[in-house]
């Protein structure tokens, strides 16, 4: 199901979403830079006022330049840094190039894959979020515009780790919230593998949270949940759902580089450990799942 009705009034996009309910994050607009239709979704880019260019996919945020840096780094940081040498790494979704640019820092990768189903996200990113999609330019970067359960089914025991950057599970992000993407992405993994997902969120998306966590849970022996910040996506934060097969998760395996530290906004080690310490309803909540 899209989103794609005018939700622009008086200068001011609202995210209105069923995903969420009865609630709106609103943001104040200056100007519309695109508007088109892919074959999978409605693109907008937006001017904000406050929170420099806005990409929203069939109605609902993706990014926004100011706080972009918390989740890219977050969802790359996170798993590259649990695992000892990623050498082999694989974004599935993540077309603005985000997360590429961050997992791009890690010396320790040869080939860093991308699977985008969407090539128009990927163009209008290089176009328009230049400091985003530079991730794009890495040469160990390769280009894939499939649809992600179909290049993992080509792919089996080839990665160290899968960072799964998706939109949420309305539109073409949907299939990536399933068990059986979930067996494909564990068969895609090297011994010693982990995959990391975006999560959405524990306090506006417990039945979601539960029913990945749970899938994770009955395919890996080692799961955990982090949760971000991030004040432009509903209630303002996001999680990263993580399984491995044996590589703990809550703690970074290698020191981060002097050369690397200088770009980092959001991630350390000690981010890294306490992201993964929950609030109560939270923990119950994964428990029981
Ligand atoms: N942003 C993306 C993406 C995939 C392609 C392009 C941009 C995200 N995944 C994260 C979206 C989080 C949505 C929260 N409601």
């Amino acid at each position: 199901m899209a989103h794609t009705g005018n939700q622009i009034m008086n200068g001011w996009f609202s995210e209105i979403c069923p995903m969420w309910p009865g609630m709106a994050l609103s943001v104040e607009i200056e100007k519309t830079l695109v508007s088109t239709a892919s074959p999978y979704q409605q693109i907008d880019l937006y001017q904000t006022r406050s929170y420099g260019k806005m990409l929203v996919l069939d109605g609902i945020i993706q990014l926004t330049e100011r706080d972009e840096f918390a989740y890219h780094e977050m969802m790359a940081h996170v798993p590259l840094f649990a695992h000892p040498c990623p050498e082999r790494v694989l974004v599935i979704g993540g077309g603005d190039g985000g997360t590429l640019r961050e997992a791009a820092r890690h010396k320790e990768i040869r080939i860093l894959d991308i699977c985008e189903i969407d090539g128009m996200v990927i163009d209008i990113s290089k176009q328009y979020l230049p400091e985003v999609a530079c991730g794009f330019d890495d040469p160990r970067v390769c280009v894939h515009i499939r649809d992600g359960n179909l290049f993992l089914d080509e792919h089996p025991d080839t990665y160290d780790v899968i960072i799964v950057d998706s939109s949420d599970p309305i539109g073409p992000g949907e299939a990536l919230f399933e068990k059986p993407f979930y067996e494909k992405l564990k068969r895609a993994l090297k011994p010693g593998g982990l995959v990391a997902a975006q999560g959405e969120s524990v306090f506006i998306h417990q039945e979601t949270v539960s029913r990945l966590f749970s899938i994770v849970k009955s395919l890996f022996d080692t799961r955990a949940y982090a949760s971000i910040t991030v004040p432009s996506y509903p209630g303002g934060t996001i999680g990263i759902c993580l399984g491995s097969l044996g590589v703990a998760l809550t703690q970074p395996s290698r020191t981060i580089p002097d050369a690397m530290q200088k770009h980092l906004k959001y991630y350390s080690e000690q981010v890294h450990k306490a992201a993964f310490a929950l609030p109560r309803f939270a923990k119950t909540l994964l428990e029981q799942s």
